[in-house]
């Protein structure tokens, strides 16, 4: 009977050390396209925050491109990480993604830009959290419909423009939610102008708006949309590079990370008027967090979460803040 009892104890003393060394031996990977980015590093801060919490191991990796996108995935598989939530610097890349965690072993999570298969159909069998685009578009077009209706423009005299980055779906969704909500509001689609950037950030939005702001010397009001703060504030700063007063310009943004407040914070009003603040701590901190349970607990996370996203401007961003718990 003791000796049973004894094993019995053992047995039990062994499940716990098993059950607590488990955390610790969890390492997963955060690869973001675009480390220096302040979404992304929002995004590390939170998914830390949550390793600090369950005690397990985060990298964080920038992978800028597909090869480094590939021996990431290899060097996580090499360290013995068990999964991977990765930010893509192009969703193109979605079936060697999907095969090179496969063949490492690790469970692969999507954040932000939802992978795409070779017919450019979303992959849903990979778990994704995403925002919701179209809506949070939608929210930047009434945005500005109600700005250009304060400021008492008329509304067939303005000019947009549309920074995009067509080959990211999410990036479409923004950007056409945006111009629905304007054009039925009465913005003309002729004065709608394509500013195709090269990369999202905010350098190639700056070029491509100024060649559209020269292309269209008579327009004298301008609003710009994108795919983010970065996009928009790309279009803001071609506007203050020819000389555009901030009072004619209108530019909301999305993300509402530091490159949107720092410009909030600056002593006069820009053109870049407002960003909808979406939730870096979701995405980060919660993606983390379902990774962890998939590795630790074997609990599949839904295939697909959307979150929202709520506006602020220069007037009422710290309180906007304040009410989603980010300061
Ligand atoms: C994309 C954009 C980022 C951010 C994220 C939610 O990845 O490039 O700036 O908006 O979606």
């Amino acid at each position: 009977m003791r000796i049973w009892k004894h094993a019995a104890l053992a047995g039990a003393a062994l499940m716990i050390a098993i059950g607590s060394a488990a955390a610790q031996d969890v390492k997963i990977g955060f690869i973001v396209k675009q480390p220096e980015e302040p979404w992304f590093q929002d995004e590390w801060k939170f998914a830390q925050q949550a390793a600090k919490e369950k005690g397990f191991t985060l990298v964080e990796i920038g992978a800028q491109d597909g090869e480094k996108v590939q021996s990431a995935i290899d060097n996580l598989g090499a360290q013995g990480a068990q999964g991977f939530i990765i930010c893509t610097p192009d969703v193109k890349l979605g079936p060697g993604i999907a095969a090179k965690a496969a063949a490492n072993d690790l469970k692969l999570m999507t954040v932000d830009d939802r992978l795409v298969d070779n017919e450019g159909k979303p992959i849903e069998s990979v778990p994704h959290m995403g925002i919701s685009a179209t809506k949070i578009g939608e929210t930047v077009g009434q945005a500005i419909a109600d700005e250009i209706k304060s400021r008492g423009w008329d509304m067939s005299q303005v000019g947009m423009i549309k920074v995009s980055y067509d080959q990211l779906p999410t990036a479409v969704d923004r950007v056409e939610g945006a111009t629905s909500v304007l054009q039925k509001a009465g913005f003309p689609a002729d004065h709608i102008f394509n500013a195709p950037q090269a990369k999202t950030d905010t350098e190639a939005a700056l070029n491509a708006a100024t060649t559209v702001i020269n292309a269209h010397p008579d327009i004298k009001h301008w609003v710009a949309v994108g795919l983010n703060d970065e996009a928009v504030l790309g279009a803001v700063r071609a506007t203050e590079s020819v000389g555009i007063p901030p009072e004619n310009v209108i530019g909301v943004g999305i993300g509402g990370a530091d490159s949107a407040i720092n410009e909030f914070k600056k002593p006069n009003p820009t053109g870049f008027f407002g960003t909808v603040i979406i939730s870096p701590k979701r995405h980060g901190y919660e993606t983390a967090l379902d990774m962890y349970d998939w590795i630790a607990n074997g609990k599949e996370p839904d295939k697909l979460t959307l979150t929202s996203g709520q506006l602020a401007t220069r007037a009422d961003y710290q309180k906007v803040r304040q009410d989603l718990g980010l300061q």
